[in-house]
């Protein structure tokens, strides 16, 4: 097998491209992947301050070594979730990872803003589906730091198989809002908004994957424990058993609906954003969810110093 580059032993092939690419040339395709999101979507520029959400997971980890790498000067953001050894392992990674490179990592802690609560409790006790609280508390602490921080743009680690199988979910329910906001650059459409982008949404998980080996990048293998049985996975599995047989067909489903689908759905949500009356970040109704979570969990909210 011989990289279609320059000839020589190919290490990874890309049925999906029809390609075969040696080390070398697997980093410089990943890192043209990249530029090609970064500059298609106008997503950062070298002066812009960018925090990258980091989970210990390969995808946060590669997307902070690639922006690093293409001379972006990210700081990494990690949110300890309060799920037992998971997270502990999860944060050791993200801080060597951020020693060995002399990099920024900024950390916050939900069990110390929650009144000791992590995320299992916090399910418990309002009864709602774990990673529908996580994901709401996640976007609350990424914006909200972000503001506070001055930082302009967070980057998150979404690769394509995370979008396609969101555009999957989205699709069989004919959720028509979020067909229409779902995009790999989310603007600044509101003063308390931070621009958020998904520099890896052309890469799949195991491009990612790949890079982390190839560039000896240490992550958490594990799952996390709550992620069991989330819907997401099914789609996913779904996703990779037509890739199996239909090589491109994944890519094709996903960069296709943002050229050609997306633009067929109405958005009427964004037209009602406002602000706030607890908080002040944005929301189309009078409280936000964060805040309505925190009222329901009888919680004092920590401010972020
Ligand atoms: S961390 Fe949170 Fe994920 Fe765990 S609880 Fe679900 S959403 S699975 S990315
Ligand atoms: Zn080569
Ligand atoms: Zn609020």
């Amino acid at each position: 097998m011989k990289c279609i580059k320059c000839k020589g032993k190919a290490q990874i092939k890309l049925p999906q491209h029809n390609s075969r690419f040696c080390k070398t040339h697997f980093i410089e395709y990943f890192h043209n992947q990249v530029s090609k999101a970064i500059k298609n979507y106008r997503m950062l520029n070298k002066d812009d301050k960018v925090l990258v959400a980091v989970s210990g997971g390969k995808d946060s980890l590669v997307l902070w070594e690639v922006l690093n790498q293409l001379g972006y000067c990210p700081d990494g953001f990690y949110i300890d979730l309060g799920i037992d050894d998971y997270s502990r392992q999860s944060e050791n990674t993200c801080r060597s990872f951020a020693q060995q490179r002399g990099l920024d990592l900024h950390t916050v802690s939900i069990p110390e803003l929650m009144g000791g609560l992590g995320i299992k409790e916090i399910s418990r006790k309002t009864r709602r589906n774990p990673c529908s609280v996580c994901g709401l508390i996640k976007r609350y602490y990424f914006n909200h730091y972000a503001l506070n921080k001055k930082y302009n743009v967070i980057a998150t680690g979404h690769n394509l198989d995370d979008e396609a199988a969101t555009l999957m979910s989205n699709l069989t329910r004919w959720q028509t809002g979020y067909l229409s906001r779902q995009s790999p650059v989310l603007p600044k459409n509101h003063p308390a908004m931070v621009k958020k982008v998904k520099p890896l949404h052309r890469l799949t998980e195991k491009e990612t994957g790949s890079y982390a080996v190839i560039n000896r990048i240490p992550y958490i293998y594990e799952e996390c424990p709550l992620a069991e049985g989330a819907r997401s996975i099914l789609y996913k599995k779904t996703l990779n058993y037509l890739e199996f047989y239909s090589p491109g067909t994944k890519r094709q489903f996903y960069l296709d609906f943002l050229k050609k689908g997306k633009y067929n759905f109405k958005d009427s949500e964004q037209a009602n954003l406002t602000s706030c009356n607890t908080c002040g970040q944005p929301t189309t109704l009078e409280t936000c969810a964060f805040c309505h979570l925190i009222e329901r969990l009888e919680v004092k909210k920590q401010v972020l110093s």
